[in-house]
């Protein structure tokens, strides 16, 4: 079995296997060259050719144990008829859904025609992989692709989304309840392309009131991933409940995933999983960007406080886009023992 599945079904390795969020992506300089003859973001993800090549340069640079399939969270309200667009240099913009009406104009009617490129980048990347690496497919979880679908925009203070999860719980539940039948959907469809293992990008986990975080994140992962197990009883999850803190070993005790993706806020020898459930993380995304010694150190004092436990090396959070490529090589020379 690949190293990768072999941690995500419980066991311990004596090297951990390792790959990077946000591997593919701007601080590669042959992802910047095929992106810049792209017309749009959206364009280029739903472009097969280019999204399964993006996908494969950092594994063929860097020989990393996991591929992360080259798409964006933002594809399902774009699939399910929210406006999308990504301006230069500001990030996702989307026209806000703020009440009734525009729950109810999202149709998941085209979602898997207007979806159906992923599938094909998904089949591109399996038989274009080295033998021993995972391809991961993935798709955000449903609070952190409202929280873009309802404040119209990324990094914000989510006002909107805790205005309408408290004043109006059942309008917030209905947006959910689309966005949990449409990722099931998705992530179903990458699993029966090739998808070898699922991630649910929970990145803005830490921004929900925690008596509302079972509403808003564990349940309605839950309930994706007993979706997914319908289908693909065996195929691994990974959970990024991203800032989630003191709610991460129920998040991973309710949702049932295999793995949870710990960020770098978290000491994670020290989070409470489940037993069989693998640990995977978390060095912090700028000491990738500064690098040298303290780099090496933190790499291997992490790997160290892991070791015994089934553990993927990761980052904390995606890889930042001034990184220096030359880190990024090194870090991984370091996880595989190679330096
Ligand atoms: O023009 C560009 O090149 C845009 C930059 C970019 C890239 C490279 C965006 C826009 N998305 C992506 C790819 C992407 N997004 C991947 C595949 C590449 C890889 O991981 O190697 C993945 C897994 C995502 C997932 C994603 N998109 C998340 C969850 C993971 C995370 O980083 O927390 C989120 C929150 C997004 C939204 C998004 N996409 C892009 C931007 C600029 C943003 C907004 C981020 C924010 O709100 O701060």
């Amino acid at each position: 079995m690949k190293p990768l599945l072999q941690v995500l079904a419980g066991h311990a390795l004596p090297r951990p296997p390792v790959w990077l969020m946000r591997q593919a992506g701007r601080y590669l300089p042959e992802y910047r060259e095929l992106r810049a003859k792209a017309p749009n973001f959206i364009e280029f993800c739903l472009n097969p050719e280019a999204a399964a090549e993006v996908t494969l340069q950092p594994v063929r640079r860097f020989g990393m144990d996991g591929a992360i399939l080259f798409a964006d969270i933002l594809l399902i309200p774009h699939a399910l008829g929210q406006p999308v667009a990504f301006e230069a240099g500001e990030g996702p913009r989307l026209e806000p859904i703020r009440d009734a009406a525009g729950v109810a104009k999202l149709s998941d009617a085209r979602a898997a025609e207007t979806l159906a490129p992923v599938m094909e980048t998904v089949k591109r990347v399996r038989a274009g992989l080295p033998a021993e690496t995972t391809l991961i497919g993935f798709a955000g979880a449903p609070w952190t692709v409202a929280t873009y679908m309802i404040e119209g925009r990324g990094k914000t203070d989510y006002e909107n989304c805790r205005r309408m999860m408290w004043s109006e719980p059942k309008l917030f539940a209905a947006l959910i309840d689309k966005l949990v039948d449409a990722t099931a959907a998705y992530l179903i469809a990458q699993a029966d392309a090739g998808a070898e293992a699922l991630k649910i990008f929970d990145s803005w986990a830490g921004a929900v009131p925690a008596t509302l975080f079972d509403m808003a994140v564990t349940e309605p992962t839950a309930r994706i991933v007993r979706a997914v197990r319908a289908r693909h009883p065996s195929i691994p999850i990974i959970g990024l409940p991203r800032g989630a803190g003191s709610h991460v070993a129920h998040y991973a005790a309710e949702t049932g995933v295999n793995a949870v993706a710990i960020d770098h806020m978290t000491d994670i020898a020290a989070v409470p999983l489940p037993k069989g459930v693998a640990a995977q993380g978390n060095l912090d995304p700028m000491l990738l960007m500064t690098g040298g010694a303290a780099m090496d150190e933190e790499a291997r004092r992490i790997i160290a406080a892991m070791a015994g436990r089934p553990f993927i090396f990761n980052l904390g959070h995606g890889v930042l886009q001034h990184t220096p490529v030359e880190h990024v090589g090194r870090l991984i020379d370091v996880v595989k023992g190679r330096a």
